[in-house]
């Protein structure tokens, strides 16, 4: 039987040779669909209306977050409980929805979100590493361990969309929605999905301009959440709504310069951090609260900060001795061992 509460939204840019396939195999699954064109250049909108969407068509291109947020506001006018987004270039397979539908009966709350991380085989070596560090963080950030935190196949409960404010835009807003989901004390719940890295997948990934843009946002916000925990009794969830960070996040202008500025201040923060973590807990009992329920104390997450500088040359070192044929894998043990599953012995 096709879900009624649940519709599928499909954020799209210049996805006209895909998105039929993707349209069409979601409707076995769910009775409505609807594709944000995201100002395409190509015939998206009309292939995608032809094999059976609604299209919101928004007339110059303003990136996956925009029209996600779009999405969701016109599921929740449509009366919609929540909606799965899918990928418009195929790279989400639409008969893994029911896993997504018979999870959220089981937990309507949470976020759930697919997971590739076991194939990793099938992930390009690059794209695997770095989303094995992007996970550390955002992890850190949503007080619990998320599997894949840069996939965009999800199920989205409305009410949940309902208590966030978002502030970011393009890749960077499904990193906020998880870092936000999670620190207001909500669960991220993973499942498996099938992996699929085709030739013709096209990405409109930047990777410089876009994997800034989100561990700037990272960043800046564990910055500012360890400035509460530290000084705070028993608080490992520090979201709400239009608090300090949101306020910056409103401002564009203020907001880029205060990612810079975190960014720069995050490893003396770092050490200050950790005084804070050692000294301050004499007076305020059970201060950091999010990472003393990880029972590792605070080292792991200071070395792997500090680790990050030692990321690039070592990427570096690799590449180069692959390209005058020496075999050889720094990276992969390196990653192993500083940025670890923290949450495993987690009660
Ligand atoms: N609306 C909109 N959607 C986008 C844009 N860029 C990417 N997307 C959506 O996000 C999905 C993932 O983007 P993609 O470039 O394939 O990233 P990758 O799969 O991580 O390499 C695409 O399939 C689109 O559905 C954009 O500029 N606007
Ligand atoms: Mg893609």
């Amino acid at each position: 039987m096709k879900s009624e509460k649940i519709c599928i939204v499909i954020p799209a840019y210049n996805a006209g040779s895909t998105v039929h396939q993707v349209v069409t195999g979601a409707l076995k699954h769910v009775s409505k669909i609807i594709v944000a064109d995201d100002g395409s250049e190509d015939n998206t909108a009309e292939v995608a209306s032809q094999a059976g969407a609604e299209v919101i068509p928004i007339d110059r291109n303003q990136g996956k977050g925009h029209a996600l947020k779009l999405l969701f506001e016109k599921a929740i006018e449509d009366g919609y409980e929540a909606v799965i987004s899918m990928d418009a270039d195929a790279q989400h397979d639409p008969d893994d929805i029911p896993n997504f539908i018979n999870t959220h009966e089981k937990y309507p709350e949470d976020l759930i979100v697919g997971s590739r991380m076991h194939e990793k085989d099938k992930i390009p070596r690059g794209r695997y590493n770095s989303m094995h560090i992007a996970r550390f963080f955002i992890s850190l950030a949503a007080n619990q361990f998320i599997e894949d935190t840069q996939c965009g196949y999800r199920l989205y409960p409305l009410s949940l969309i309902k208590k966030l404010h978002l502030t970011s835009d393009r890749y960077v807003t499904e990193t906020e929605i998880l870092i936000k989901t999670g620190d207001s004390g909500a669960t991220i719940r993973p499942v498996r999905i099938s992996t699929i890295y085709g030739e013709t997948n096209v990405s409109h990934f930047r990777p410089l301009l876009d994997i800034d843009a989100i561990t700037g946002y990272v960043i800046s916000y564990l910055w500012v959440k360890w400035l509460i925990e530290g000084v705070s009794s028993n608080r490992p969830y520090t979201y709400t709504p239009h608090n300090f960070r949101d306020w910056v996040g409103d401002r564009k202008f203020i907001n880029g310069r205060f990612m810079v500025f975190t960014w720069l201040t995050i490893f003396p923060m770092l050490i200050f951090y950790f005084l804070e973590y050692h000294l301050l807990s004499f007076f305020i009992k059970n201060n950091f609260a999010s990472i003393r329920r990880m029972n590792r104390g605070f080292l792991p997450v200071f070395f792997s900060a500090y680790m990050l500088l030692v990321l690039l040359p070592l990427g570096i070192l690799d590449l180069s001795l692959r390209t005058i044929g020496l075999n050889v894998n720094f990276m992969d043990p390196f990653i192993k061992m500083f940025y670890p599953d923290l949450w495993e012995q987690e009660d």
